[in-house]
């Protein structure tokens, strides 16, 4: 009876999982989104996943442009960005596995190595892979054979981050648990 919505809030608790382990990387991590920061030392260091975020972090002088190619990219040629934002703190979405390139619009910022090019993976790839039209991943889009919250299993994390997720997948527990019982 009350199955259709355990299932569908076992989904939902995924979803929100998905939400809780998607990491945010600040761009160029303490030194943020600067032309005296080492944008491919910092960007060796991180692993971009879909679902995660970009988090630019500047001051007035700077911004960021988005560039919709590597020859863009490696000419500094912002005449046709993808995309620009200037609040000083920036969030992007990283929703497609590729890569994305990234530029300051600030004139010679560019030259300077004020740019960042960033691999996505598909979703749990374990290692960085440079081709991203391989590998057909064990996608996280959970069966719903998830009936019970007290059993998912559908969560897979890294060993080294374990303990982090699995504070956060006591709270989607307790997060699932109230919903249901919400319902009866
Ligand atoms: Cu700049």
């Amino acid at each position: 009876m009350g199955h259709k919505n355990t299932i569908l809030l076992a989904l939902l608790a995924t979803m929100v999982a998905k939400e809780v382990f998607a990491a945010q990387h600040v761009v160029g991590g303490n030194q943020g989104w600067d032309q005296s920061t080492d944008f491919k030392s910092w960007t060796s260091g991180q692993t971009f996943k879909i679902g995660d975020k970009l988090v630019f972090k500047y001051s007035s002088l700077h911004s960021v442009v988005e560039l919709g190619n590597e020859s863009a990219y490696k000419s500094c040629d912002i005449s046709n960005p993808i995309q620009s934002l200037s609040t000083g703190n920036d969030v992007v979405k990283l929703e497609k596995p590729g890569t994305r390139y990234f530029t300051c619009g600030t004139l010679g910022h560019c030259s300077q190595g004020m740019k960042l090019k960033i691999t996505i993976l598909k979703g749990n790839a374990p290692s960085p892979s440079s081709s991203p039209s391989s590998s057909p991943s064990s996608s996280p889009s959970s069966s719903p054979s998830l009936t019970s919250p007290s059993s998912s299993p559908a969560i897979t994390t890294d060993a080294s981050s374990a303990s982090q997720c699995f504070t956060s997948f006591m709270f989607i527990l307790a997060l699932s648990l109230t919903l249901i019982l919400s319902l009866f």
